[in-house]
């Protein structure tokens, strides 16, 4: 039996950029409300949320935290998330499933590259935001300007709702701006003493604030509207329930300062979100009936039937596969039925989590978070519901993986290992793309960037033991040619007992681009017997396959066998499948052979202010631009690329325009490469045989 109710509990996320103090106010939060017994620091690796080895290792969160704990009666659950944009899948995941955002600002460096991603991905949710200026104990920070940048970039509905008394290092007090109240935090407590004595120095901006906070507030309720317009101030208890409403549907954006080093104002949050944010039982999701386009709305009734949605799905060395699920409606015990997948699955485990730490549950209720172990087929985006009416809920669209890198096993064990593994992997890692190139058989990772793919070369080492190296994806060039020759291409051993003899004489000439390699004999007179001619092809096939100039597949060649002779005894396929050889490599190299690279066609998207830098750098990339469309207030710039300067574009890409434009390319067409860096390949190609000889 569960101890709380849905309207008890309150499902936050905390998004922003990394670096602006999430895991620290997480730390902050369970300590206060007594989750955990210490105060941790990120530098030591010794936080509740960041404890994953690749975390403790870098100083930052790559994965999401998990917090679910008590305050006062309301079931916190918290979902702490990574700031960089190699980790936005785990924001998306989060925000997906959460009923509130808390927005985190650094105060001393105000709204960063990917604040306004954030500020995105919760609008796109239509999930109430509260911004939270943490760090206000910094030298210089400057709350107002803060507020007034926020107010700039994300509209009038932002409205200060605390003002501290001081902020710098000496910041220990704020004015609630809905009630009035002080709260001063004694040196070293984390407990506000709660007070009426607004002091002077802060009055005038605590009514100003008021006044702003009043007026963004009205304009969601036309009751209080017109009492606010008739110059009438709004009671306390007015104030409060319209500011709730107004929170509640996005008609206003509180900003709050805190400093979650010091433990300023963390209790405060606290208190926000039990009285403000909404809880499950005050909101209606939105599923299909499975099949369908009817609509069917969920609501947070534990006696209804299960809809849940699996947000996140990792691997614990422990106890194995653990799947995240929020439950919108009914309940979840020993077993559930996948929608989605339309199996059904035993439940080996069912938790609430706090950082890493599992405290076991007999059952999830509607509107509540739990992890449920040892789900076999069950994995992201998939829906849980009832056999006999299943619905569906909307998957996470993720972000479009930017950066390809090859996957080069340490051993052949580890190869071996590979390919079960990144099935695994994949479960974990919805946004991640693994495919295999065709021309050049490595198996190629997209991932969000390099620092995301480094981790994930990390994790399969010491989840799953197969040692990866990263390695920039070899491009896929091709050799062709553009003169004309005629050569024989004679194999002769005849030194006494069963001798070997091939030969023939052929005319080789340029195909048009894509036409690919045509074969014709044009022997009279039996100068070659017919069935030596087709092992003359096969030679000639396996040597274009190996290229000559810098052992790349040649293509787009036509060959006509034109005259030849044979010997009644020595000669045999394989003679004329090696005369072959020797022909195509005489004729290839007297006909201009060249390298011909791939060419993507390319789609990126940016806003309109990175334009020119994008362009720029395309043609410093040979790029050539084919188009550009507008769409929804971005630009798309069309262009073909050729794919060797392509290699690390997600990583240009992103300096450029701050890790916010999106990219996409597929190869379009092959082209000439310019002499000077073909003559560049062949030497490396060259170089690489000589050293691969000498192993
Ligand atoms: N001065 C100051 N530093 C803070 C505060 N909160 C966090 N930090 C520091 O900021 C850095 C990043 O904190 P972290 O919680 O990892 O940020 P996240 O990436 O958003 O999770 C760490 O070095 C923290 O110690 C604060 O309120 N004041
Ligand atoms: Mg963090």
């Amino acid at each position: 039996m569960s101890r709380f109710s849905p309207s008890n509990i309150r499902n936050f996320v905390l998004v922003g950029q990394g670096g602006s103090g999430k895991t620290m106010i997480t730390e902050r939060l369970l300590f206060r409300a007594g989750a955990s017994q210490r105060v941790g620091r990120v530098e030591d690796g010794t936080t509740v949320s960041d404890y994953l080895d690749e975390e403790v290792r870098r100083h930052i969160s790559t994965s999401i935290g998990l917090c679910e704990f008590d305050y006062k009666g309301v079931r916190l659950n918290l979902l702490d998330t990574p700031g960089y944009a190699d980790f936005m899948t785990e924001a998306q995941e989060a925000v997906r499933v959460a009923d509130t955002a808390l927005l985190a600002i650094n105060a001393g460096a105000g709204v960063e590259v990917q604040t306004p991603r954030f500020w995105n991905l919760c609008e796109a949710q239509a999930i109430p935001v509260a911004f939270v200026v943490n760090k206000v104990d910094l030298e210089n920070v400057d709350f107002d300007s803060r507020v007034a940048e926020l107010q700039k970039t994300f509209g009038h509905k932002v409205a200060t709702l605390t003002i501290p008394i001081a902020s710098g290092p000496g910041f220990s007090a704020f004015v609630d701006v809905v009630t009035g109240k002080v709260y001063s935090y004694p040196a070293g407590k984390d407990e506000a003493v709660i007070s009426d004595a607004i002091p002077d120095n802060v009055r005038s901006d605590y009514e100003a604030a008021r006044l702003a906070l009043t007026e963004a507030v009205a304009e969601s309720d036309d009751a209080m509207m017109e009492k606010y317009l008739g110059g009438e101030a709004l009671s306390q208890d007015e104030l409060t329930v319209v500011f709730a409403k107004a929170f509640k549907n996005r008609q206003v954006f509180p900003v709050v300062g805190i400093s979650a080093l010091k433990g300023i104002g963390c209790d405060y949050l606290m208190e926000f979100l039990a009285s403000y944010a909404p809880s499950p039982s005050e909101i209606r999701v939105q599923a299909k009936r499975k099949g369908t386009d009817d609509v069917v709305e969920l609501r947070a009734d534990p006696s209804a039937r299960p809809a849940a949605f699996v947000f996140k799905t990792t691997s614990d060395p422990f106890v194995g596969k653990l799947s995240f699920v929020r439950i919108y409606s009914g309940r979840i015990a020993h077993e559930i039925y996948n929608g989605t997948k339309d199996v059904s699955e035993k439940v080996g485990g069912l938790f609430h989590m706090i950082g890493k730490k599992q405290e076991a549950l007999d059952e999830g209720i509607a509107g509540d978070i739990v992890v449920i172990s040892k789900l076999v087929a069950t994995t992201t985006n998939d829906t849980i519901t009832s056999k006999d009416d299943p619905i569906e809920l909307a998957p996470i669209v993720f972000s479009q993986p930017l950066l390809m890198r090859s996957l080069k096993p340490k051993s052949r064990a580890d190869d071996d290992k590979l390919s079960s593994t990144l099935s695994r992997l994949k479960e974990e890692e919805p946004a991640i793309v693994i495919e295999k190139n065709a021309e050049t058989h490595e198996t190629i990772m997209r991932g969000l960037g390099e620092a995301h793919l480094q981790v994930i070369v990390e994790r399969l080492q010491k989840k799953f033991g197969v040692n990866i190296d990263l390695e920039v994806p070899r491009v896929p060039y091709r050799e062709t040619i553009k003169g004309h020759a005629r050569v024989e291409g004679k194999h002769k051993k005849q030194t006494g007992g069963h001798g070997q003899y091939g030969d023939c004489w052929i005319e080789m000439e340029p195909n048009e681009r894509g036409g690919g390699w045509v074969f014709e004999n044009k022997v009279f007179g039996g100068a070659i017997p017919k069935q030596f001619i087709p092992a003359i092809e096969k030679g000639m096939l396996e040597t274009m396959s190996k290229g000559q100039l810098a052992g790349y597949p040649a293509v787009d060649i036509k060959v006509a066998v034109v005259d030849g002779s044979y010997h009644p005894v020595d000669s045999s396929e394989m003679a004329f499948k090696l005369a072959g050889s020797l022909a195509f490599k005489k004729a290839f190299e007297q006909c201009n052979p060249i390298l011909l690279e791939p060419i993507v066609a390319l789609e990126v998207t940016v806003d309109e202010k990175y334009m020119g830098d994008v362009m720029g750098d395309l043609t410093s990339k040979r790029g050539k631009i084919s188009g550009m469309e507008n769409t929804q207030g971005k630009q798309t710039i069309k262009a073909f690329v050729p794919l060797s300067e392509m290699l690390n574009y997600g990583i240009d890409l992103g300096s450029i325009t701050q890790g916010t434009g999106v990219y996409s390319m597929k190869v379009d067409h092959y082209e000439e490469v310019p002499e000077r860096i073909a003559e560049k390949i062949i030497a490396d190609a060259k170089a690489n045989a000589v050293a691969e000889e000498e192993e």
